[in-house]
């Protein structure tokens, strides 16, 4: 039974990933963070009670910022594919945390490779590194693929530049199995709440269930490929089952704004929106792919709008990845369009709207604050 090590199994990623690796018959560990509130609610339902005989799925207490415990977990499951997921991963927290994002995305992945080395595992373990399409940053070429020049915009993308290279140099310096994902932007119901299209399918469920007035948002011109999360995960594991080791670019292919994602939304809730403070004021959905007009008003005026607080220092406008070398060579392809993605987050966030509003009906506070999730 092979055995795999997942850093981040409590993330978005991390949590398919690991579905996906059980389904395959792997054993499957995860290294989790000590938390004063339980962090595992995304894995909550692949739990295995330890109690039990032949469980396949085990967690580990650690951190990427702790040497001697990446070392000993190691050491004790010697695993022999280790997927690097862990970081702090959100773009406009790396400028309030820049030492720290530097500490757990780029130190934290020369830890793990440290530790494959140290431990004689080298031959054994192969490495798969997150990389991100935010290294293309102020885009070089359009559309960016695995020989476009990086040109990273925040201290996130800086210390993942470092990631993807030290992964690349114990590549070539000790003939590791390492490889980089240059995955581009991918999402779905279990998205972190402060990603764009999260706090928009959430934003949008709760006004459409009265429980918020009004969508505020950063840069509405962004442009992005966004893909399904199940997909991407998939393309994880099979990186790591090549002769040799490679790096690859995984996208769609197809870009929308951000703008269009909170359109879709709205259509797909037959809500009309006003948008506020983009300089452009305007009354009713128009469908970003058939020009369609919105269907008739239903919860009265949903404001979405523009508030400075969002914008980054630096901002990366647009991403459009050339997903062409896994396709050719990995035979992989994304199975969800960025539209049937965005109509199951509504779909799903939906259902919590629901019941949150039923919960404030009856006098109860609804469990999660819906004030703390804008980022
Ligand atoms: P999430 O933010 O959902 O998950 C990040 C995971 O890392 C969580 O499990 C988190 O733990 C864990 N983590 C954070 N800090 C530490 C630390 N110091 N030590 C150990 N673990 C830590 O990210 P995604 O699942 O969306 O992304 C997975 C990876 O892929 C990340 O590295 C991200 O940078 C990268 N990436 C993501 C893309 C995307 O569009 N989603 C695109 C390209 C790359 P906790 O749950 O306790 O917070
Ligand atoms: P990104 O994702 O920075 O691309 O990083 P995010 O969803 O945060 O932003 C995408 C774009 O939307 C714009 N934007 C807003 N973003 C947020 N979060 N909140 C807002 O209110 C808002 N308004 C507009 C942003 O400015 C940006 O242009 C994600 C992360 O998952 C990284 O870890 C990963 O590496 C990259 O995707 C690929």
């Amino acid at each position: 039974m092979k055995k795999a090590l997942i850093t981040g199994v409590t993330g978005q990623d991390g949590s398919y990933l690991a579905e996906f690796l059980l389904e395959k018959g792997y054993e499957v560990h995860g290294i989790k963070r000590r938390a004063s509130l339980f962090n595992t609610q995304r894995v909550d339902h692949i739990y295995q009670d330890l109690h039990e005989e032949n469980t396949r799925f085990k967690l580990h207490y650690g951190d990427l910022t702790d040497t001697s415990n990446l070392t000993r977990i190691l050491q004790e499951v010697q695993p022999d594919e280790v997927y690097n997921l862990g970081a702090q991963s959100h773009v406009a927290v790396s400028f309030e945390s820049p030492e720290y994002t530097a500490d757990v995305d780029a130190l934290g992945t020369l830890r793990l490779l440290e530790a494959i080395r140290f431990l004689g595992l080298e031959n054994k373990t192969r490495f798969y590194q997150a990389s991100t399409s935010e290294l293309y940053g102020l885009v070089q070429e359009i559309p960016q693929k695995e020989t476009t020049p990086f040109y990273p915009r925040s201290p996130y993308a800086v210390a993942k530049l470092y990631a993807y290279w030290i992964t690349v140099n114990y590549r070539e310096s000790y003939n590791m199995y390492a490889c980089n994902g240059i995955l581009f932007n991918h999402e779905s119901p279990r998205r972190g709440e402060t990603f764009v299209t999260r706090k928009i399918t959430r934003g949008l469920t709760n006004i459409a269930q009265g429980l918020e007035k009004c969508l505020y948002m950063g840069n509405l011109a962004s442009l992005r490929d966004w893909g399904h999360a199940k997909d991407y995960v998939r393309m994880q594991w099979m990186m790591l089952q090549q002769d040799t080791p490679e790096d690859f670019v995984i996208a769609t292919g197809y870009q929308y704004s951000v703008r269009q994602f909170i359109e879709w939304s709205a259509k797909k809730l037959g809500i009309a929106l006003r948008f506020e403070g983009d300089g452009v004021d305007e009354i009713g959905v128009i469908d970003a792919i058939t020009g369609e007009d919105a269907p008739a008003l239903k919860v009265g005026d949903v404001i979405v709008r523009v508030d400075p607080r969002y914008f980054r220092p630096a901002e990366v406008e647009t991403l459009l990845g050339d997903p062409t070398k896994a396709k050719q060579q990995l035979g992989w392809t994304p199975k969800i369009t960025a539209q049937e993605m965005c109509a199951e987050m509504v779909a799903e966030d939906l259902i919590i709207a629901k019941r949150h509003a039923l919960l404030k009906q009856h006098g109860y506070q609804a469990p999660i604050s819906i004030e703390n999730y804008h980022g």
